[in-house]
């Protein structure tokens, strides 16, 4: 019988025979071509390497997306460059269109907008792995251009927050990453392929390197399954309830929020809003994952020293009579200067009218809040007895609380840091003792009391700037919660104090803005701010770090006035 020409199964492979018939042993990383190198990828070696070239495009796009939608389900639950993408189509496609697409589809138009988006990517990351394979870097250009328009549409959306803007990069670069990786394996393939097939003598055969490829393409693709089912069970939660959260209707107020005193918002170039949008509120805390809560799963438990326990559902808390109160919150970790405050319309039930039901014992001086992942803070019993707004919150600025900032409900607390008392996501309320129990932070380096240190900012004009000589109009905010200020005063190149114009306080739990002209002639200048509450107790002048109890100091602005 004669030999058979093919390579029996299960016989070794031969070793390859490169086109100057030397033989030489499977490639190691030193046989890879050198950056820069381009490997020539013989046509027709493998028929079929564009369609693999495309089949690897798609496989790193779609892993970059469910790797992206993951990242965004964890930092960013109401919005992902896949829902900002779609947001953006919807709200540029004409009306005429969106009504033909509502008609033929139905309720199930996002679900055509999303398939329809599906079928775009896909050929474009078809078309990127094509291109990557006939040119290095054609293909992750593309992607590249993926990336800046998924970032342009994120930055478009009103829910953007912080958190949302480096997942498009992140999904971009993964894609990117994964083709050039991708592409190689495959060009390490047809090279191989087309050397075996030019060699005199050869027989047709499949090298390690083909194996290599189809094992990284699957590889790759099995992962990026992975973190779309994650990243749908993630999203698919948190579209849930964020659809739920927007077509919730708050109670109107019993006690609505006292007007705003005309004049309370100073009008300067570059000075931020007196009420914060909630879209720029400042955002602390430790869950790496927003919690999600289903209002309709929703309830809070007054627990511990308590004449009898309590327990609220959503439905229950809504049908409260409502106060609705301007009230300004900070972080602890807010330096001088800082920015980790903000001054909201917040609307919610008394916490004194729900401790009232429960009835706290007498021996009882804190309240241990806790919230849905566990994180607790620890607020004195009378705060939150006593004649302030510490609020039960479930209204933000007139909207239901943003999944960040503690949907459906949380604590607002006039006077404290956060950190020991706005509990975002809040489901437990124990009634208890200082001597008994901590709140997270506390252990952990920082005071058990939070009260908020008065203190004061000059928003304009910002440090370092350079600005005309003449009249320099600066401005600022102040806040001693639950106190209110009294004055605040300026001082240029550590001279007398000059008196600012205060203008008028929301009420003494809200910050204050205010603004002074000082006539300035060139040269460079150093000015400082410092406010006295309603007491006559002024801000404190030595410099305090942020632990463990919140910063003093004054706040300095360097400026440069220019002739
Ligand atoms: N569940 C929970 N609530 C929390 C925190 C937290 O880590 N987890 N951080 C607190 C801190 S330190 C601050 S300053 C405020 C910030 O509230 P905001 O993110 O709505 O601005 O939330 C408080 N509530
Ligand atoms: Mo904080």
């Amino acid at each position: 019988m004669p030999p058979s020409p093919f390579p029996q199964d299960g016989a070794p492979a031969p070793a390859r025979t490169y086109a100057g018939g030397v033989n030489t042993s499977p490639p190691g990383p030193d046989t890879l071509p050198g950056p820069g190198t381009r490997t020539p990828a013989p046509r027709g070696a493998d028929r079929h390497a564009t369609a693999w070239a495309a089949a690897a495009g798609v496989v790193a796009v779609g892993t970059g997306l469910a790797l992206g939608e993951l990242a965004a389900g964890l930092v960013s639950p109401s919005l992902s460059p896949v829902t900002a993408v779609g947001g953006a189509v919807i709200d540029v496609v004409p009306p005429g269109v969106k009504d033909w697409a509502v008609a033929l589809f139905g309720t199930a138009d996002k679900a055509a907008l999303l398939g329809g988006m599906g079928l775009v990517i896909a050929a474009l990351a078809a078309l990127s792995g094509i291109v990557e394979f006939r040119r290095r870097f054609a293909g992750v250009a593309i992607i590249a251009v993926f990336g800046a328009a998924g970032l342009a549409a994120v930055l478009s959306r009103s829910e953007l927050t912080p958190n949302a803007v480096p997942v498009p990069l992140f999904a971009a670069v993964v894609g990117m990453v994964l083709l050039r990786w991708l592409i190689r394996r495959l060009e390490d393939w047809q090279a191989d392929a087309g050397m075996s097939a030019e060699a005199p003598g050869a027989t047709p055969q499949r090298p390690p390197s083909r194996r290599r490829f189809f094992q990284v393409l699957g590889g790759t693709a099995a992962a990026g399954v992975l973190a779309g089912v994650l990243a749908a069970t993630f999203r698919g939660a948190a579209a849930v309830v964020s659809e739920l959260r927007s077509k919730l209707a708050l109670p109107a107020p019993a006690s609505p929020a006292p007007p705003i005193p005309a004049g309370a918002e100073v009008r300067l170039d570059g000075m931020g809003p007196l009420v914060t949008p909630n879209k720029d509120f400042y955002r602390i805390d430790t869950a790496l994952r927003v919690p999600v809560l289903d209002p309709g799963q929703w309830t809070l438990k007054v627990t511990g020293m308590v004449e009898r326990e309590v327990s609220l559902d959503f439905a229950a808390l809504l049908a409260k009579p409502m106060v609705e109160r301007h009230i300004t919150i900070a972080c602890v970790s807010n330096e001088v200067g800082g920015d980790l405050i903000g001054n909201a319309r917040w609307l919610g039930w008394p916490v004194r009218d729900l401790l009232a039901l429960a009835g706290p014992k007498d021996c009882a001086d804190m309240v241990l809040s806790r919230s849905s992942d566990g994180w607790t803070a620890g607020t004195p019993l009378e705060v939150l007895t006593d004649s302030r707004d510490a609020l039960l919150a479930v209204g933000m600025n007139g909207e239901p609380l943003p999944l960040e900032h503690g949907f459906p409900a949380r604590l607002i607390v006039p006077g404290l840091y956060g950190y020991v008392s706005a509990t975002k996501w809040v489901t437990e309320l124990k009634v208890t003792r200082f001597a008994d129990d901590v709140g997270y932070w506390t252990p952990r380096g920082w005071s058990e009391r939070g009260p908020i240190k008065t203190s004061s900012r000059i928003d304009v004009p910002r440090d370092g700037r350079s600005v005309s000589a003449g009249n320099v109009t600066f401005g600022g905010v102040a806040w001693a919660q639950h106190t209110g200020i009294g004055t605040v005063e300026l001082r240029v190149n550590r001279g007398p104090w000059q008196q600012a114009e205060l203008a008028p306080g929301i009420s003494t739990d809200t910050w204050y803005q205010w603004k002074l002209a000082l006539p300035l002639t060139p040269g460079r200048y150093e000015v400082q701010v410092r406010a006295t509450d309603l007491t006559g107790a002024a801000q404190v002048e030595d410099r305090a770090p942020v632990a463990p109890s919140g910063a003093t100091g004054f706040h300095t602005v360097r400026v440069d006035v220019k002739s």
